[in-house]
């Protein structure tokens, strides 16, 4: 399948997968883009060196093109978009936040720039900015997310923009691409159904929850101080949502939350961690290899769209 955006990446399938923060390291990257996706690595609030490390790790196993996820709230995000350069990177995404003040000196290096936006007005001003492409985020997503539903942000971005559109948010099979590209999408991104993928290091525990989801099991915590997440519901997001109802500040909610990511995707802790997921999750049913799983989707997705061009 061509578009705009396997054109753009020199990539054979318009899948790409979520810049995941512990999840999204180099076995995960290098195993997607060997399948033929874009793989991501997630810088999420690692040290710029660590991100050079892994950056080394998937150039040593895969000639494929990948991408490095720069989430903007990392203390250490301009060294990380230096690295990023310094390594030849060719893809970034971004998340969390706006990277006006990156694009240029990304550009000129010749790296392609894709923002990960959750309203038309970002869109626009990413598209302004030079952006070579958008991702549209759905609040569906695991992790951080904005306010907008997949199904109304999407349609909304193609028409605002030229430029192409990724589409993500509650996509984790062929019909959710399918859909996506009815929508006017170039390519999607997907996260959830790579958590569980059999190259993805995540322990045991934290795959065997999404595998075990419901449609229902995701909570957002975080809302009340602007900073939404989303992730499966356990003994974490019962306590941090008790005290955000009672009005606890930030930082007391921060105290909770503090390495709980890691003592997730490493520990295996699915009672204290954050089992960031999105509201597929209950879709989710199968471990599979990521070349397993990528062509699977595109097989789904091709026979739905056959005949819609
Ligand atoms: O970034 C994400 N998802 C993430 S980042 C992350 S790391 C983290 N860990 C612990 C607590 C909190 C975060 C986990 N998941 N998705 C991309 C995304 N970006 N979703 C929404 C946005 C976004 C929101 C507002 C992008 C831009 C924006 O604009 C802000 C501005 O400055 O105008």
């Amino acid at each position: 399948m061509k578009t705009r955006i396997t054109e753009l990446l020199d990539i054979q399938f318009p899948i790409i997968q979520g810049g995941m923060a512990w999840v999204a390291e180099h076995h995960l990257a290098a195993a997607v883009s060997d399948a033929g996706g874009l793989g991501i690595i997630g810088a999420g609030g690692a040290p710029a060196e660590f991100v050079r490390e892994q950056i080394r790790k998937v150039k040593e196993v895969t000639d494929k093109p990948f991408g490095v996820n720069l989430m903007l709230m990392n203390p250490e995000a301009d060294a990380i978009a230096q690295v990023i350069i310094e390594e030849g990177v060719k893809v970034v995404t971004t998340g969390a936040g706006n990277p006006a003040k990156y694009t240029e000196m990304w550009k000129e290096a010749g790296v392609k720039v894709i923002p990960v936006v959750a309203s038309v007005a970002m869109a626009k001003m990413m598209e302004r900015a030079g952006a070579d492409a958008v991702v549209a985020e759905g609040m569906e997503s695991g992790g951080h997310i904005g306010a907008q539903t997949t199904m109304c942000l999407v349609p909304q971005v193609v028409d605002a923009v030229q430029i192409p559109v990724i589409a993500a948010g509650g996509i984790a099979d062929g019909r959710g691409m399918a859909a996506a590209f009815m929508l006017g999408a170039e390519a999607v991104q997907m996260g959830t159904r790579f958590i569980v993928c059999r190259e993805s290091v995540v322990h045991a525990n934290y795959k065997n929850k999404i595998l075990k989801a419901k449609d229902i099991d995701s909570e957002v915590t975080g809302t009340s101080h602007g900073h939404p997440v989303r992730q499966l519901r356990n003994n974490m997001t019962r306590e941090y949502l008790k005290l955000e109802k009672e009005g606890a500040s930030f930082e007391e909610l921060e105290k909770l939350t503090l390495g709980a990511l890691r003592k997730a995707v490493v520990d295996g802790d699915t009672i204290n961690g954050t089992l960031m997921a999105g509201q597929i999750a209950g879709l989710v049913k199968k471990e599979q290899t990521c070349k397993e799983m990528i062509e699977e989707i595109m097989c789904e997705a091709m026979e739905l769209l056959k005949g819609k061009e």
